[in-house]
């Protein structure tokens, strides 16, 4: 096995990682920023190395710097995480070219994958079903009419170099063809670099529910069932679940065939998504391929009993996998609900800062992966995620009591987060019914209807402040505490 592995990332993923290395007894090599000197990361890798100042393109982004340090600490592979350097094609194959293993899939499947048409090409050969639509660029509004008209109205048009939402157009009928044509290329153009576009017949209230599998580089792969990830606000997940309940035993194995055989077509190892759209009718069409650990990949972990980091590691040292398809099996539910340091109740804007105090939920049923402490920051320079909570449950109702209870108990101070946003879904009743599509937040939560105060971190620390002095002057000693049901809801009583 590795002796030592260099991650290339921070935040809770660098944790996760930290902590399966831990595990497998193998040396952790850590890289920070200048705006990561205190972060957990830091603290609890076997080794640190320096790579630059805060913003990600002169630290976490740069492949000499971080490839220097690989070198310098002699690490065997790197594990990229999720984001930064995970699917950058090149930065794998100058991995392998400098004899360190690139923990994911070959620069290959990454490039593949990572353009929308070729990857449609390709799937389409192997059998896969894609929406149906364009399987090459379209590139004067009169190629995409023609293709919209084959297809039928209402169409997508998607960036080829796209993801994420960007460059994307739902067209009604074939007179809003053309303006839509000129917003969604100006925008491709803008985001990636490339205003190509391709055309898709559009599916309407679609779910987004992908698959995940794991690919050693012999030949042997393997499905371990879905996620359901359709609670989405601009393209952003929040929510995610595994199993889905819109999925039956039936359609599992077939989307999860369906998934393996798609991994297969690029020859792909390691682990891995392939995102389907999920029609009303329960057709499901291969959407893009992830070629990375996933944010929500905890959820397939708590349900599948399988660490996939651990798993990750194996493969690219070139062990087989220890199972096989008849050895998964999904027990329970697990639910995952993403924290973010931003403001509901002003649009949604990151709220970095200062933490004051921090109560993380803990007890049965709960894992939080998080790097943030009592007196830790979050930083403006990177994603505001701060928490992953993740709940799991003998039923989905299960998991759905643990996660209310769970999200009552995370408590910040300092900085502004999503939490009763968090509390308002997982509260909602379509949510307890399972009744959840891509439309959810629009329709079931809302933007602007989201009116619960808010108070002003100043105000909480002030609370929390007053709150400690005045306990400290009425307490006798040896008191015991009365009214534990009076203080569930204020938090400030803790500190
Ligand atoms: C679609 C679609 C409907 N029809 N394609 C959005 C992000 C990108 N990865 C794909 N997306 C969609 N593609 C067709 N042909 C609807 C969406 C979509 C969506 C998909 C998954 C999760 C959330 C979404 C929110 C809005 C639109």
């Amino acid at each position: 096995m590795f002796e030592k592995v260099l991650i290339a990332n921070r935040g809770e993923i660098a944790l996760r990682i930290i902590r399966a290395l831990r595990e497998m007894d193998i040396t952790s090599v850590a890289v920070f920023s200048e705006a990561d000197r205190d972060s957990r990361h830091v603290r609890q890798a076997d080794e640190a190395y320096f790579i630059g100042p805060a913003p990600s393109s002169q630290s976490y982004l740069k492949a000499d710097k971080i490839l220097s340090v690989a070198g310098r600490a002699g690490v065997g592979a790197i594990h990229p995480g999720y984001g930064f350097l995970s699917e950058n094609a090149s930065f794998a194959a100058r991995c392998a070219q400098e004899g360190v293993a690139f923990i994911g899939p070959s620069p290959e499947a990454i490039e593949n994958m990572g353009i929308k048409t070729k990857a449609r090409r390709i799937m389409t050969s192997a059998g896969v079903a894609v929406v149906p639509g364009s399987l090459e660029t379209v590139s004067t509004e009169e190629e995409a009419g023609r293709e919209a008209e084959n297809v039928g109205y209402p169409v997508m048009l998607k960036a080829s170099a796209g993801g994420g939402g960007k460059g994307m157009r739902l067209v009604s009928s074939s007179d809003k063809l053309a303006s839509a044509f000129r917003d969604a290329s100006s925008e491709a153009e803008k985001a990636f670099g490339d205003g190509s576009l391709y055309v898709e017949k559009a599916i309407l209230k679609p779910r987004h529910i992908e698959v995940q599998i794991l690919c050693d580089a012999h030949g042997n792969a393997v499905y371990l069932g879905e996620r359901e990830c359709s609670i989405q606000r601009r393209h952003q997940k929040i929510v995610e679940e595994a199993p889905s309940p819109f999925v039956t035993p039936g359609m599992r194995a077939k989307m999860g065939a369906m998934a393996v055989k798609a991994a297969k077509a690029v020859g792909y190892t390691s682990a891995g998504t392939i995102e389907f759209l999920v029609g009303q009718d329960g057709k499901f069409y291969f959407m893009e391929m992830n070629t990375r650990l996933q944010v929500e990949h905890a959820v397939t972990e708590m349900v599948t009993g399988i660490d996939l980091v651990k798993e990750q590691i194996k493969i690219a040292y070139g062990e087989s996998l220890g199972f096989r398809q008849r050895d998964v099996t999904i027990r329970g539910w697990a639910i995952e609900c993403r924290i973010y340091a931003e403001d509901p109740m002003n649009n949604f804007l990151p709220c970095p800062g200062k933490v004051v105090a921090v109560r993380l939920p803990e007890g049965p049923g709960v894992r939080v992966d998080s790097s943030i402490f009592g007196s830790g920051a979050v930083s403006l320079y990177y994603d505001p995620m701060i928490a992953k909570v993740v709940t799991w449950g003998a039923t989905r109702n299960e998991a759905v009591a643990t996660m209310k209870r769970a999200l009552e108990e995370f408590q910040i101070v300092g900085i502004r987060s999503n939490r009763n946003f968090l509390r308002r879904i997982v509260g909602h009743k379509k949510f307890a019914l399972g009744q959840l599509d891509t439309g959810f937040i629009a329709e079931c939560i809302g933007q602007g209807e989201y009116k619960q105060p808010a108070p002003h971190p100043v105000a909480d620390i002030a609370a929390a402040i007053a709150a400690y002095e005045s306990s400290k002057r009425r307490k006798a000693p040896g008191a015991a505490t009365t009214g534990v049901s009076a203080w569930r809801f204020q938090p400030w009583k803790e500190w």
